[in-house]
């Protein structure tokens, strides 16, 4: 019956499969296997989530922080500093002539981000921790963060943040 019972487990959930494996084979093959799903999880999280903190509920924004973003590559203000734990919305304007975008996030993964924009300059995506705004659009960003330290924002439009369009949130 246990036998049985196993099998159907096996056959069901190969991830449990693999952790099964771990505890009656060797450790160190199936426990590195093991190691590499969940990094794998985790990105896929910090993707959505970001270490930077998390997409906020609207209904608990304590205040507005008003950025505007120009084609001299800068966002104004550049610098300012949240609570741990309060959700902001960002009103973003753009009063470029050309695209911009505001992308929350530490310098690592708007790095990584910068480079899948390079990779894919015609990709049109949405994630709950950027905007994109066409000369003269206005749109909003709902986040909270959670950990104190600093956070940064940048336009990762190609070239973009080279040229110093990148900004910090303080939070403390
Ligand atoms: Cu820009």
């Amino acid at each position: 019956m246990k036998k049985t019972l196993s099998i159907l487990i096996l056959a069901a959930l190969p991830a449990i499969a693999l952790a099964a494996g771990d505890h009656a084979g060797g450790p160190a093959m199936d426990g590195h296997q093991g190691m590499q799903g969940r990094d794998t999880a985790g990105m896929h999280q910090a993707m959505h989530a970001s270490m930077a903190g998390k997409p906020g509920d609207p209904a608990r924004v304590s205040r507005t922080i008003e950025v505007t973003m120009d084609d001299s590559m800068r966002f104004t203000p550049e610098k300012s500093s949240v609570k741990a734990g309060e959700t902001v919305r960002f009103f973003v304007r753009n009063k470029g002539k050309v695209r911009h975008t505001m992308v929350i996030g530490t310098l690592d993964e708007l790095k990584q981000h910068t480079e899948t924009m390079r990779k894919m300059p015609d990709m049109q995506h949405a994630e709950p921790n950027m905007i994109t705004l066409a000369p003269g659009q206005r749109g909003g960003i709902v986040w909270q963060f959670d950990k104190r330290g600093a956070v940064d924002f940048a336009c990762l439009v190609p070239g973009h943040m080279e040229a110093g369009m990148v900004g910090k949130v303080e939070v403390r």
